[in-house]
Formats: structure tokens, C-alpha cells, sequence
């Protein structure tokens, strides 16, 4: 069913984040301030160990952060691998309103923020992550799981009544990965796509391998070609797992969301477990989505 405005985020934390999205558009923000505003209540949790500053850091003791947001106008901005910036997406959306530029990586990210007046903040790991990370250290074994804590990206795309479409994505990415490593969250097209013609789409899981198919931006191709946001979901999972095949056991996870231009939705992953919230005119409500692995 079609439903104007819509707002999907993945996982259960999505819900707070679509609240928050909800809010600002029925308080006539723009659906780009809607879909900021919304996943800095992530960002900001200092429960969430997977987006915004309390995320597990990096194998080297770094939290770096990922974020990409983008405009019913085809206009984009992202950083990567940045520090001790508290709101990564709000510095994505100065990349695409106040440079000339796209993407800003680490150093010259932080630089920007700091000339844009955003704070420098002291990251302290929190007592629980430091026990995770000293364990880990012992073995030093990078292992990601599936659904858990650290597949936690919130992205998050939406619609506004008179149809306009808008996303946002934002990561401390995977947990203990190695220093420098960039995810998906912040490339244009594989964690993140809006094509205000057709639809919108977004993903969570493994980066490297929704890199590799360019995940998001598939699916908006794929809905342009006649598919549903459900079909296009589908689609862009088998196209992933011909290109990285799934083995029994497998930790591989891949969650994908896309809303089209009327308001339909999709959801779909590589294996069960994946949650999101869905917020239109009736509520606000966390789904399960539908996978290709029971
Ligand atoms: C990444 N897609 O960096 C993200 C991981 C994720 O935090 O979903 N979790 O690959």
C-alpha cells in the first residue's frame, strides 16, 4: 500500500529516529531536515554502540565515523572515516551545502567541521566497549556477525505529501575493523540513493560486499525499470549474493529498505533477523523483514 509522507529506517532503533523525522516534517521542516534530524537521535544515543560516538572503535582504538545524506535535488554530501564529531550527518549535509564538493575523508573532514563551528569532542569508550576491545585484543580476530550490534547502521530514507524523497545514512561501521577502512554508509549509491523521479533506497550489513553491486543505487535502477521498492529489494539481494555467495553459517548480512515515488515500500536481506521501522499516518511501528535465508 502507497502512504505519503513515509518514513523507513533500519532496525529497532529506527523507530525513535522516524519519531523524530515525523516530527520535524509535521512541523513544516523540509523532508531533508526531516531525515537529518531523525538519525541524529542515533547519533546522539549513547546507548548505540554502532552509530555516533559511543560505536565500537576501530582495531587500533579509533572511533571513525561514516555518513552520507542526499536531497530530493540529486544533491549529496558525505565524510568518511572522521573523528570526534559528534553529528557526522549534519557535517555530511555542510559538504553538499557549503563546498563545492561531495566528499570529505578524515583530517580534511574534521578541518571543515571545526571551520564550520562544530565542536571537537572528547571520545571516551565506554566501560563496556573497553572490555569488548581489550578481550578482542587477545585474539585480534576480525570476525563481524550477523545482526549483531555491529551491523547496526541506521539509514534512513523518506517521502514527504507532495512526494518528495530524501535519506540519510550515518555508521561507526564495522566493529574493530582496521584503521582507515570506509564502509558503504558514505559512498553515494551503494549505502545510500535517492533519485527524486523514481524512489529511494538504503542498506545496512557487510559494506564491502553492498560496495561491490552498488546497492542502492540498483535498486532506485532497478524500481526506474518497472520493479517494485519489494522486487527491486529482492533483486539487488540475489545480484549481491551472486557476487558474494552465502555459505551455511554464514555470518553475511545485508539488509536493504526502498520507498518509490507513490509512497510503496520494500524491505529484504540476506538472512532473517533484519528489523525496521516504518512510520506513516497510522504509527510508527517495527517490521520484520522478509530474507532469502531462514
Ligand atoms: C559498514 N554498513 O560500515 C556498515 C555496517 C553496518 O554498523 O551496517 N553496521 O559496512
Amino acid at each position: 500500500f502507497a502512504q505519503k509522507p513515509l518514513f523507513l529506517s533500519t532496525w529497532n532503533h529506527g523507530q525513535a529516529a522516524n519519531e523524530k523525522a515525523w516530527e520535524i516534517l509535521q512541523n513544516s521542516g523540509s523532508i531533508l531536515d526531516a531525515v537529518e534530524e531523525g538519525v541524529k537521535v542515533t547519533e546522539a544515543d549513547i546507548r548505540s554502540r554502532s552509530v555516533g560516538l559511543t560505536g565500537f572503535p576501530d582495531r587500533d582504538g579509533h572511533v571513525t565515523l561514516d555518513a552520507s545524506i542526499m536531497n530530493s535535488d540529486g544533491n549529496c554530501g558525505s565524510v568518511c572515516f572522521v573523528e570526534r564529531i559528534k553529528h557526522p550527518i549534519t557535517l555530511a549535509r555542510k559538504v553538499m551545502e557549503e563546498t563545492p564538493h561531495v566528499m570529505l575523508a578524515g583530517d580534511g573532514a574534521q578541518q571543515f567541521a571545526v571551520s564550520q563551528g562544530m565542536p571537537l569532542e572528547d571520545v571516551e569508550l565506554p566501560d563496556d566497549v573497553v572490555r569488548e576491545y581489550e578481550e578482542w585484543k587477545e585474539t585480534s580476530e576480525y570476525n563481524p556477525a550477523a545482526n549483531s550490534e555491529n551491523h547496526d547502521t541506521i539509514g534512513m530514507v523518506g517521502i514527504d505529501g507532495d512526494g518528495n524523497l530524501a535519506g540519510s545514512c550515518t555508521t561507526s561501521g564495522l566493529k574493530f575493523k582496521m584503521h582507515g577502512r570506509v564502509g558503504d554508509s558514505p559512498i553515494i549509491g551503494a549505502g545510500l540513493y535517492v533519485d527524486n523521479e523514481v524512489g529511494a533506497a538504503t542498506a545496512t550489513g557487510m559494506g564491502e560486499t553492498i560496495i561491490k553491486v552498488c546497492g542502492s543505487f540498483l535498486i532506485v535502477e532497478l524500481m526506474r525499470q518497472g520493479r517494485t521498492p519489494q522486487e527491486a529489494c529482492e533483486e539487488a539481494i540475489d545480484r549481491l549474493l551472486q557476487k558474494t555467495p552465502f555459505e551455511t553459517d554464514s555470518e553475511l548480512q545485508v539488509g536493504f529498505l526502498a520507498i518509490d515515488k507513490n509512497g510503496d515500500h520494500g524491505a529484504y536481506a540476506v538472512q532473517s533477523g533484519f528489523t525496521y521501522a516504518i512510520h506513516h499516518q497510522e504509527g510508527n511501528s517495527i517490521e520484520n523483514s522478509d530474507c532469502r535465508y531462514e
